[in-house]
């Protein structure tokens, strides 16, 4: 028993030092993370980078790619044996289908290895042979990346915070009158716990869908298997002066406790740790579309983002990487196919804007950063539209509910991006200027050519950001 064990440790051991030797000396991983809100548009981008990275005719703006040193790309099997697979067959699937749908919706977090086979650059190219490069793609929920702030919080010091800032907010009202009616000294009931965890988590979600970001326990919007589980089964309560052990409030505390230690500590460690490159998706427009409130949130959620990715800034995190960190991020707005290119600028300028200001506001000085605006998969094509006499750069394609054809203008971006950036700082409650608007557009037939990936736009300049360098 105990010499099976030493031996089954030993071998693990050596299973480790071989894959750690074959990684650094012979071929080279690359952990990108892809991450973002619900709906930013992850597993598109994934489909689509995996999908144009096997098939590069649309790719010209990856180096590598250009100059044909990428011989081969295929899939293999992932290095972690217990995280779910990316399925990148199914979502490419719906895409391609005679009658195209978008991937359904993922909730966890998921894992593909593509495998370059790259002919070095210069000089090197013609003296050594070929390398692999295995580029290890994670997605996960950005929810989960916010919960990073609780680490730093006991319950007494969260509960605080959120009644301040629920207080403000008219999605909190039925919650906020159940739980100021609660004694929390009393002893624990676990009906009246479930209630209230029941009533914070309908919050969370309405809050969410009114454009709010900063929505943690992000668990709570995407529980996963972990559902009905105790360490989702709390919610913050108002100080009760004289609680006893077993009363309700410490329960809700030993619960927050262990949502730290056994959802968000694992995360950051399994996961968050071991990320070389990041890209954080965005719904810009569909932020815009809100109103000043939801994009006053989205540059909050960067700086938070931000925050996570700054050495130094949580102990828990410093102790954990332990001197590695993110090279490089990628701001990226998704859907740049909902606008005509001649507005694709304003769209990258307010996005860098925003991540200028996150920056600013997380100190963040480490990574490599870049804003940029993309559409993995375009579902759209430019046209021109008049109206009252003037002539609009548009977008046309299929909308998703009706299924017709429709030319789409979604209104007028400031190619200063202080106009919409001020008023959403300044707490506006909607845009002087204009109004924009967004649609849901279905994909469009994929009839590719050999050797093409979908049509995209800038896919292949985020792919050169963010591992162009490494092939
Ligand atoms: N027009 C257009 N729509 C897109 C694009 N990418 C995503 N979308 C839309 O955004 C929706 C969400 O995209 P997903 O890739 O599923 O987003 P996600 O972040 O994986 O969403 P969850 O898994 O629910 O968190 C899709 O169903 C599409 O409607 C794009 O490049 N162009
Ligand atoms: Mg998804």
């Amino acid at each position: 028993m105990v010499i099976s064990t030493i031996a089954d440790q030993v071998a693990r051991q050596v299973e480790n030092v071989a894959d750690t030797v074959s990684e650094t000396f012979f071929e080279p991983v690359i952990r990108l993370g892809v991450t973002g809100l619900a709906r930013s548009g992850k597993t598109v981008f994934i489909t689509s980078l995996v999908a144009n990275l096997l098939d590069r005719g649309r790719m010209s703006g990856l180096s590598a790619a250009a100059q044909g040193r990428i011989e081969a790309a295929y899939l293999q099997p992932q290095p972690d044996d217990t995280v779910p697979r990316f399925a990148y067959e199914d979502h490419l699937g719906a895409l391609k289908a005679s009658a195209p749908r978008w991937p359904d919706s993922t909730r966890a977090v998921s894992e593909l290895r593509l495998s370059l086979r790259v002919k070095p650059r210069g000089l090197l190219g013609g003296l050594s042979g070929p390398r692999v490069i295995h580029v290890d793609i994670v997605d996960y929920p950005g929810e989960w990346l916010l919960d990073l702030a609780l680490l730093d919080k006991s319950y007494a010091d969260w509960s605080a915070e959120e009644f301040v800032k629920l207080g403000g907010r008219d999605e909190a009202a039925a919650f906020l009158q159940e739980a100021r009616a609660v004694d929390g000294a009393a002893q624990h009931d676990e009906p009246l716990a479930a209630r209230l965890a029941e009533a914070f988590t309908g919050y969370l979600t309405a809050a969410r869908e009114a454009g709010y970001y900063d929505c943690a326990p992000g668990r709570f919007l995407l529980p996963g298997d972990l559902e009905g589980s105790p360490v989702l089964t709390f919610a913050p309560l108002p100080e009760a002066a004289g609680a006893g052990r077993k009363a309700l409030i410490r329960e809700m505390e030993r619960r927050f406790e262990a949502y730290k230690a056994k959802v968000v500590k694992p995360f950051f460690r399994d996961h968050f740790a071991r990320i070389d490159r990041q890209v954080v998706l965005l719904d810009a427009l569909g932020a815009i579309h809100k109103g000043p409130r939801a994009v006053e949130d989205m540059r909050r959620a960067m700086s938070d983002i931000l925050g996570a990715f700054r050495p130094g800034r949580n102990a828990f995190l410093t102790r954990l990487l332990s001197g590695r960190r993110v090279e490089k991020i990628l701001f990226a707005a998704t859907k740049a196919d909902h606008l005509h290119h001649a507005q694709h600028a304003d769209l990258t300028a307010i996005v860098e804007a925003m991540l200028r200001s996150a920056s600013d506001r997380a100190r963040f000085a480490g990574a490599e950063t870049k804003a940029m605006a993309l559409a993995s998969v375009r579902a759209t094509v430019e046209d021109e539209l008049r109206h009252d006499g003037d002539v609009l750069a548009c977008v046309r394609g299929k909308l998703l509910e009706s299924g017709k054809q429709a030319a789409f203008y979604p209104g007028e971006l400031p190619s200063d991006p202080s106009r919409l950036l001020q008023p959403a700082r300044d707490g506006a409650d909607s845009w002087l200027d204009g109004d924009y608007q967004i649609m849901n557009f279905a994909p469009a037939v994929l009839d590719l050519s050999p050797g093409d990936g979908p049509p995209h736009i800038r896919l292949d300049r985020a792919a050169e950001f963010l591992i162009g360098d490494r092939l």
